[in-house]
């Protein structure tokens, strides 16, 4: 009898934090390179790493999945709509990407936002996204 108190104690003490982690969701996104404040000459390489979800093609409909999108020099669309297509500045990276080359950047400053979405391309709650700011020579 004791020992199997224990036993259910015991169990629940390790799945109650998987379940947690599961609904509160500590996945994040990083955007590697180019680095935040940087100043690079074109084409700038966009690297992604993501924790905590698993990058796949838009195609995979699965349950802690996701793929990049990257908003360059444009605003976060509203994050309850699903990312649109065919937006200059919005790209879906759907065949499951964790970079893009960037070559039509004009000299300037700019702004990357990395986000990640389902295969709804509905951004993950909460939000998994990181921005970075750069120079391009
Ligand atoms: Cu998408």
């Amino acid at each position: 009898m004791t020992i199997q108190i224990s036993r259910l104690v015991l169990g629940a003490v390790i799945l109650l934090p998987i379940a947690a982690r599961a609904q509160t969701g500590h996945a994040k996104v990083k955007i590697v390179a180019p680095a935040n404040g940087a100043t690079v000459s074109g084409p700038v390489k966009v690297v992604l790493q993501a924790t905590g979800v698993e990058i796949v093609p838009a195609t995979v409909e699965r349950p802690g999945t996701g793929h990049h999108h990257l908003f360059v020099d444009h605003d976060l669309t509203p994050v309850d709509d699903t990312i649109p297509r065919g937006v200059t500045g919005i790209l879906h990276l759907g065949r499951g990407q964790t970079e893009f080359v960037l070559d039509s950047l004009t000299p300037g400053p700019h702004r990357v936002i990395a986000v990640v979405a389902n295969w709804k391309h509905l951004p993950l709650k909460p939000l998994v996204v990181d921005t970075v700011r750069f120079t391009v020579k």
